[in-house]
C-alpha cells in the first residue's frame, strides 16, 4: 500500500500501535520513501513509547540510509495465533472485564471440579452415580412422579415390547430383573423446535452470501451491546477530535502484538475498521487472550491526538444478562442429554449402550421421558484420515441402520431429538440440516424428532440449546488453559455464551455454510446448553445457564490415543427439568 497520504500513514503507524504527533506525520508524508521511513521510526522509537514524535521522524531522516532501510522483522505481523497462545500460557488467572463476570464462571468449575474430584459431593451438586444405584444428592432422581396407572396403557407398553423383540434389543425387565418404568400420562409432554435450518438454506456458496451472513451476525450482535455503550461506527469516528472519549461496536478482525509487547484488536463495523489499542500493562490485557477472530464485541475508551487509533478503557462481551433466570417445568420430570455414540466404530462400546438402554427401562428412571442426542450419531466414513482401518461397518447406511437398532432397545415412550454432527451424513458445514429422507427413513424408530445443527429444543417450557460442538475444539486451541480445555469442556461452552455465537471464528475446524442470516448466533438466551463433540464430560453454569457437554459412547480410538485425549465414555448426564440440577449415570 503507498503510504504517501499523511490519513495513510496514521493509519499504517496505528497499525504497528503508534500513534503520531501531527508534525511527525508531515514529516513521513514527506519523505522520499515514506514506506522505508515508517519502518525506521518504528525501528527507532523507544520500546516503551506509544507516540511518534517529530524529533524520532528527524533523527531517522537524518540518520544514514541504511538506518531506514526498514527491517521490519521485529514488527509482530505474523500469526496472531502463536502469540495469542504464546500470550496465553503466563496470562494471569484471574482476568475479569469491566462486568466482572468470571465470578458465575468460577462456580460453575467448582461444581465440576468438587464432582469428579470427590465420592461425596456436597448436597447441592450434581452427583456421578454408577450402574442403577439411586444418587447420593438426594435429589429427585430416586422419586418417581406419580404413577397415572390406567391411562393410555397401549402406547407404552407397546412399543417397549416392540423394541424388545427386534434383534439387538433387549427385554430391560427381564435382563435387569426388575420391574419395568411405570405408564405415563404423555398429555404434560411438549417438545418445540426452534433455529432448525434444515429446508431453510439459501446460501449458494457466494461472495456475497459471506458479506451478507457477516453483516447478519453483526447487526444481531451488536443489537445487545448498544445499550451499554455510547458507541460510534468506524467511519464516525475518524473524524471525531483528538482525545475525545468513543466507543466501537464491531466484529474482531485482526488481533496482532505490537512490537512494545502491546495488542492492536482491530474492529470492523458495516462502515469500516478502526484500531483500538490495549495496552500490556492494563488489566484488561488478559482480556485480549480470550478473543476469536469474527466475534462480536465492545470497545470504549479515549481516542488518540490524531483521531488514528482508540486506547480502549474497556471491553464488553455480549453475553448473557446477569440478572438472567432459567424456565423450568412444571412437574418432575427429566431429560437424558447425550452425544457422539458412533455406531459402526470398533470401538462403540454396544454393552454399556445397553446397559443405559436398560436402565432407562427401570423404575428409577421413570422420570426420564426425554432423549437429547447432540450429533455423531454414527461413525461416518471418511471423516478422518486413516478412519476407515477402525471401522465396524463402512456402509455408511449400514452405520444408520445399525444405530436404529441400537435406539430401539431404548424404551419406545421416549420423545427423542436428535442433532447431527461431523461424523453424521449430513453437509460439514454449519449450520448443519438435519437428516435427509432417505436416513430419516432408515431412523425411524421412536418417532424421532430431527433437526438441524444447532436448534433449540424447548422442553416443557426449557429451552435447550442443542449444538454438536466443532468449535469447541478451536475454542480450546485458541484460548488459555484456564478459560477452555478439554478437561474442562463446560468452561468453553461458557465462551460461546459470552460470545452469544456457537461458532465465532470462521475458518481451521469450523466450517461455515454462508446463509441470508446467521444461524449460529445465539439470539435467545437458552436455560441449558447442550454439546458434545469433545468426548469429554462436564458440566456447570454460566449465568445461570447450564452448560452441558455429554462425553461418548466410543472408547479412545488411535487417533485419540496419539494426542493423549482421554474421552468420558458412556455417562448419561440426567438433568431435572424442573430444578435444572444434573446427576451423571456411569454404564461404563
Ligand atoms: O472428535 C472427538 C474429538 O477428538 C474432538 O475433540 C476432535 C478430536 N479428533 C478426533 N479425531 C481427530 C482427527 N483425526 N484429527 C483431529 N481431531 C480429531 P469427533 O469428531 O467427535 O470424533
Ligand atoms: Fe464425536
Ligand atoms: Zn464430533
Amino acid at each position: 500500500m503507498p503510504l504517501e497520504t499523511p490519513a495513510r500513514l496514521v493509519r499504517e503507524l496505528a497499525r504497528r500501535g503508534y500513534n503520531a504527533e501531527r508534525e511527525a506525520v508531515t514529516l513521513l508524508a514527506g519523505a522520499p520513501d515514506p514506506a522505508a521511513a515508517v519502518e525506521g521510526v518504528v525501528e527507532y522509537t523507544d520500546d516503551d513509547s506509544l507516540r511518534v514524535t517529530a524529533d524520532d521522524v528527524r533523527a531517522v531522516l537524518d540518520a544514514p540510509a541504511s538506518a531506514v532501510d526498514g527491517d521490519a522483522s521485529h514488527v509482530d505481523d505474523s500469526g496472531i495465533r502463536a502469540s495469542q497462545a504464546d500470550a496465553g500460557g503466563d496470562a494471569t488467572a484471574d482476568a475479569t472485564d469491566a462486568d466482572g463476570l468470571d465470578a458465575t464462571d468460577a462456580d460453575g468449575l467448582d461444581v465440576a471440579e468438587a464432582d469428579h474430584g470427590s465420592d461425596a459431593p456436597p448436597a447441592d451438586t450434581p452427583s456421578v452415580s454408577t450402574g442403577t444405584t439411586p444418587p447420593t444428592d438426594g435429589g429427585h432422581a430416586g422419586s418417581a412422579p406419580v404413577e397415572t396407572k390406567g391411562s393410555t396403557p397401549g402406547a407404552a407398553a407397546g412399543s417397549d415390547s416392540v423394541g424388545a423383540a427386534e434383534p439387538g434389543g433387549s427385554d430391560a425387565a427381564e435382563t435387569s430383573g426388575q420391574a419395568t418404568r411405570s405408564e405415563r400420562d404423555h398429555s404434560m409432554r411438549s417438545v418445540e423446535i426452534d433455529g432448525d435450518v434444515t429446508g431453510q438454506s439459501t446460501g449458494t456458496g457466494e461472495y456475497e452470501d459471506f458479506v451478507r451472513v457477516f453483516r447478519d451476525r453483526y447487526e444481531r450482535l451488536s443489537k445487545l451491546l448498544r445499550g451499554r455503550v455510547n458507541h460510534r461506527p468506524a467511519s464516525a469516528i475518524e473524524d471525531m477530535a483528538g482525545g475525545s472519549d468513543a466507543a466501537m461496536i464491531g466484529l474482531v478482525n485482526d488481533v496482532r502484538s505490537t512490537r512494545n509487547g502491546h495488542w492492536l484488536v482491530e474492529l470492523e463495523d458495516t462502515t469500516g475498521t478502526f484500531p483500538c489499542l490495549v495496552t500490556k500493562d492494563r488489566e484488561l490485557s488478559a482480556l485480549v487472550d480470550e478473543l476469536l477472530m469474527d466475534e462480536c464485541i465492545a470497545v470504549e475508551g479515549r481516542l488518540a491526538d490524531d483521531s488514528g487509533i482508540l486506547f480502549a478503557d474497556a471491553v464488553h462481551f455480549p453475553d448473557v444478562p446477569r440478572t438472567y433466570r432459567p424456565s423450568t417445568a412444571d412437574r418432575h420430570v427429566q431429560a437424558a442429554l447425550i452425544s457422539d455414540v458412533h455406531v459402526g466404530s470398533q470401538e462403540f462400546m454396544a454393552e454399556a449402550w445397553s446397559r443405559f438402554a436398560d436402565w432407562l427401562h427401570t423404575p428409577e428412571a421413570d422420570a426420564v421421558e426425554y432423549l437429547l442426542i447432540a450429533g455423531d450419531m454414527v461413525e461416518g466414513v471418511g471423516v478422518y484420515p486413516d478412519q476407515d482401518e477402525e471401522l465396524d461397518i463402512v456402509d455408511i447406511y449400514d452405520q444408520y441402520e445399525r444405530f436404529s437398532e441400537h435406539l430401539k432397545e431404548v424404551p419406545g415412550d421416549l420423545e427423542i431429538v436428535m442433532i447431527p454432527g461431523n461424523h453424521d451424513a449430513v453437509r460439514l458445514a454449519e449450520p448443519q440440516p438435519g437428516f435427509d429422507e432417505r436416513l430419516r427413513e432408515i431412523m425411524t424408530a421412536h418417532d424421532a424428532r430431527i433437526t438441524g445443527n444447532p436448534s433449540t429444543v424447548t422442553l416443557e417450557g426449557v429451552s435447550v440449546l442443542m449444538y454438536h460442538g466443532v468449535s469447541l475444539d478451536e475454542v480450546i486451541a485458541e484460548l488459555p488453559e484456564d478459560k477452555a480445555s478439554y478437561d474442562d469442556p463446560h468452561h468453553a461452552m461458557y465462551q460461546l455464551l459470552k460470545k452469544r455465537h456457537v461458532a465465532p471464528q470462521y475458518g481451521g475446524h469450523m466450517r461455515l455454510a454462508p446463509e441470508e442470516q446467521d444461524w449460529l448466533v445465539i439470539d435467545e438466551v437458552p436455560d441449558v446448553f447442550h454439546t458434545g463433540h469433545v468426548h469429554k464430560l462436564g458440566w456447570g453454569k454460566h449465568r445461570n445457564v447450564l452448560a452441558v457437554n455429554s462425553g461418548c459412547w466410543q472408547a479412545q480410538t488411535a487417533f485419540q490415543q496419539s494426542v493423549n485425549i482421554d474421552p468420558d465414555v458412556a455417562h448419561a448426564p440426567i438433568l431435572d427439568l424442573d430444578t435444572l440440577d444434573m446427576t451423571v449415570r456411569k454404564f461404563a
